[in-house]
């Protein structure tokens, strides 16, 4: 007997098998979810497809969320095959690099927008696209990071999107909430994923983590799946408009330092 049983989840944003999407596709079905994959087309033959298949799941349909035609197209294809959508799972984000280095006050106009509309209107749209599959019951997750609150050096315009992102869950647990959909996010720790990758200063903030971090360790994907069964299932039925830390703590501290 599994906590998600006969549950129809929708993932966006793996990339491999590193992505905190992959950790909750995981821990996902490990509780008896059937899971469903939309990434970007060309992460799809080499890296999605393989992973989906190694879950029983054969729905893997590309999707570019700055085009509402590929967010149209995902969810027609799933109603097809699909009698409804119990969890939808948005893991995705994006800036342009060089807006993710040097100070803030250079951000552009166009990469400002970038970054707000992969990072923070994807949940809008897909939400909305979503809504004539989802029913009393259904819960909706994102990924957020600490930088939405604080400053967090060269995470510069994506703290700014991290925070839209996190008032999007709001309003939008507002909106759904009188259907019975929950909305909420996950802030996790630093994770070694393709996102991370090539970060200037991350090997040396990820390391400091585990030093100063309460739990004095790093998080894990599966960390972050364990808390993604908790807001898929009906063990958090009434939690909505929340955002919820996978950080060992680290947010509760006033002056993070180490020992
Ligand atoms: P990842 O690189 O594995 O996943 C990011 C995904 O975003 C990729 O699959 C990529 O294809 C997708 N993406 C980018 N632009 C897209 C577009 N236009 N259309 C569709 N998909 C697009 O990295 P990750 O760290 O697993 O990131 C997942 C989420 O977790 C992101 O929202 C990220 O901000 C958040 N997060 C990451 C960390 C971390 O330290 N890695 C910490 C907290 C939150
Ligand atoms: O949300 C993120 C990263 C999101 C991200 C990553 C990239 C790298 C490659 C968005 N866009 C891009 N664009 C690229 O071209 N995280 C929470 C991980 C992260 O990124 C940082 C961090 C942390 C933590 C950037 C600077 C400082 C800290």
């Amino acid at each position: 007997m599994g906590l998600l049983d006969g549950k129809r989840v929708l993932i966006f944003g793996v990339a491999n098998d590193h992505s905190i999407a992959w950790g909750i596709a995981q821990a996902l079905h490990g509780e008896g979810a059937e899971i469903g994959f939309s990434s970007v087309e060309s992460l799809i033959d080499k890296r999605v497809r393989p992973l989906a298949e190694s879950l029983g799941s054969t729905f893997v349909e590309p999707c570019d969320v700055q085009r509402d035609e590929d967010i149209d197209r995902v969810f027609n294809r799933w109603g097809e095959t699909h009698d409804g959508l119990d969890v939808l799972v948005h893991a995705l984000a994006f800036a342009k690099r060089e807006d993710l280095t040097g100070r803030f006050i250079d951000t552009s106009r166009d990469g400002f927008a970038l970054a707000q509309d992969v990072s923070a209107y994807s949940l809008v749209g897909l939400t909305r696209a979503a809504m004539p599959q989802l029913r009393r019951g259904s819960s909706i997750l994102t990924l957020t990071y600490y930088g939405a609150e604080k400053v967090v050096a060269n995470y510069n315009v994506m703290g700014v999107a991290k925070a839209s992102l996190e008032a999007c869950v709001r309003y939008l647990a507002a909106d759904l909430g009188p259907d019975g959909i929950r909305v909420n996010a996950i802030s996790a720790g630093p994770v070694r994923t393709l996102a991370a990758a090539g970060i200037g200063g991350f090997k040396k903030m990820y390391a400091d983590f585990a030093d100063v971090a309460p739990l004095r360790a790093n998080i894990t994907i599966e960390d972050v799946g364990r808390t993604a069964v908790y807001l898929a299932s009906d063990l958090s039925s009434a939690v909505t408009g929340e955002v919820i830390y996978v950080d060992g703590g680290f947010s509760v501290l006033g002056v993070p330092t180490a020992d």
